[in-house]
């Protein structure tokens, strides 16, 4: 009986020693915090994933030199001589080269671009075209026997 009687009344009393007000508010309060906590993580994160979109396609853009411009020229073949003899282009260009011949048999050889003109007599024009995809200075000469020597020679700068 006495024991009964002891242990009912003592949860109550435990229960009136913290006032339940206090316990809700700082549930309340803990959510809050709780919330807080998380939606600046949220926001953390979403700010990381922007900035990591953007540094990959910041090289994919830099990936794509083959934006340059097309860069036209006419290259006038003589005995002895090229017309221009320099040619200037930026690094990722794509270079077309109109070689006319007007005087003699010709080609039009690019070094280090693996490109080159058909042999042409007077009159006649052959073109070529490639991607100027390496930096530095490429001769371009003729061919055929010793034009070169004699001074069918110019020089392609790539920027
Ligand atoms: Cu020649």
């Amino acid at each position: 009986m006495e024991e009964e009687n002891n242990t009912r009344p003592q949860p109550v009393e435990e229960k009136k020693g913290i006032n339940p007000l206090y316990l809700v508010g700082g549930l309340v309060l803990l959510g809050l915090i709780g919330f807080f906590v998380v939606s600046g993580n949220k926001k953390a994160a979403s700010r990381t994933e922007i900035t990591s979109v953007g540094t990959e396609a910041t090289p994919f853009v830099s990936e794509a030199p083959p934006s340059g411009s097309v860069k036209e020229f006419t290259v006038d073949g003589s005995s002895y001589k090229l017309d221009p003899s320099t040619i200037t282009v930026n690094k990722g260009d794509t270079v077309k080269i109109i070689f006319k011949d007007s005087d003699g048999r010709h080609d039009l050889v690019v070094d280090g671009y693996n490109v080159k003109t058909n042999l042409i007599g007077p009159g006649a024009t052959d073109t070529i075209e490639f991607i100027a995809d390496k930096s530095g200075s490429f001769k371009y000469y003729c061919s055929v026997a010793n034009h070169e020597a004699l001074g069918i020679t110019g020089t392609l700068v790539v920027q």
